[in-house]
C-alpha cells in the first residue's frame, strides 16, 4: 500500500539530484519507428485511406470518428499536393470523401473543424450544387486539367471511399541530467 508513496519519494529524490526537462514536440521522430498502422504517414500528416469499401458521407465521418480521427481536410496547398501525389501514384479515377460540407450553411463550405475551405482546390466550375442536391465535398480524380485530384460537391448520400486524417500526434521527451 506504500508503493505509490515510495515512487513519489523516488521521483522527488531524482528531481532534487538531477535537472529534469520535459519537451513536447509535434509529430513522431523518424528514429523512434513507432507503429502508426492503420494510419500512414504521408508528408507531415497521418492518414487512413479506405480504398475498398464505399459508404455515404455520414457513415464515412462516423467510421473516421471510431478510429479517433476525422474525415480528411487540407489546410495548406503543400498538404494537398503531397497527398495528391501519393494518391496519383496509388489510385486512378477514384473518389474519396473529405470532411468538406456546406450542410450547416449553404453559402459556405467548411472542413470538419468548421474552418472555411479557402484553398483553390475545387475543380473548375465546382462547387455547382447540381440539381440543388450537392452538399458534401469529394476528392475526385480527373485527367483534365492536369491528371490530378480536385474537390467536387456531390450528394452526401452517394457512396464513396474515404480518407481519415489523424489528429497530429505529440511526442513528449524527458531529459534528465
Ligand atoms: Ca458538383
Amino acid at each position: 500500500m506504500y508503493t505509490g508513496f515510495y515512487i513519489f519519494l523516488g521521483i522527488l529524490s531524482v528531481s532534487l539530484t538531477f535537472n529534469i526537462k520535459t519537451n513536447v514536440t509535434d509529430g513522431i521522430p523518424e528514429q523512434l519507428n513507432v507503429p502508426t498502422r492503420p494510419f500512414k504517414k504521408i508528408g507531415d500528416g497521418y492518414y487512413y485511406i479506405q480504398g475498398a469499401k464505399k459508404v455515404n458521407w455520414f457513415a464515412a465521418a462516423q467510421e473516421c470518428a471510431e478510429r479517433g480521427a476525422e474525415l480528411v481536410d487540407f489546410k495548406t496547398l503543400d498538404e494537398f499536393n503531397i497527398l495528391n501525389r501519393y494518391l496519383n501514384d496509388s489510385y486512378t479515377h477514384i473518389m474519396f470523401w473529405t470532411s468538406g460540407t456546406n450542410l450547416a450553411d449553404p453559402k459556405s463550405y467548411v472542413w470538419g473543424d468548421g474552418k472555411p475551405i479557402d484553398l483553390d482546390i475545387w475543380y473548375p466550375g465546382e462547387p455547382n450544387n447540381l440539381n440543388g442536391t450537392e452538399n458534401c465535398a469529394e476528392l475526385g480524380h480527373d485527367d483534365f486539367p492536369a491528371k490530378a485530384f480536385g474537390l467536387n460537391d456531390i450528394n452526401c448520400l452517394s457512396e464513396r471511399l474515404y480518407i481519415c486524417k489523424a489528429r497530429q500526434p505529440k511526442t513528449v521527451s524527458v531529459v534528465v541530467w
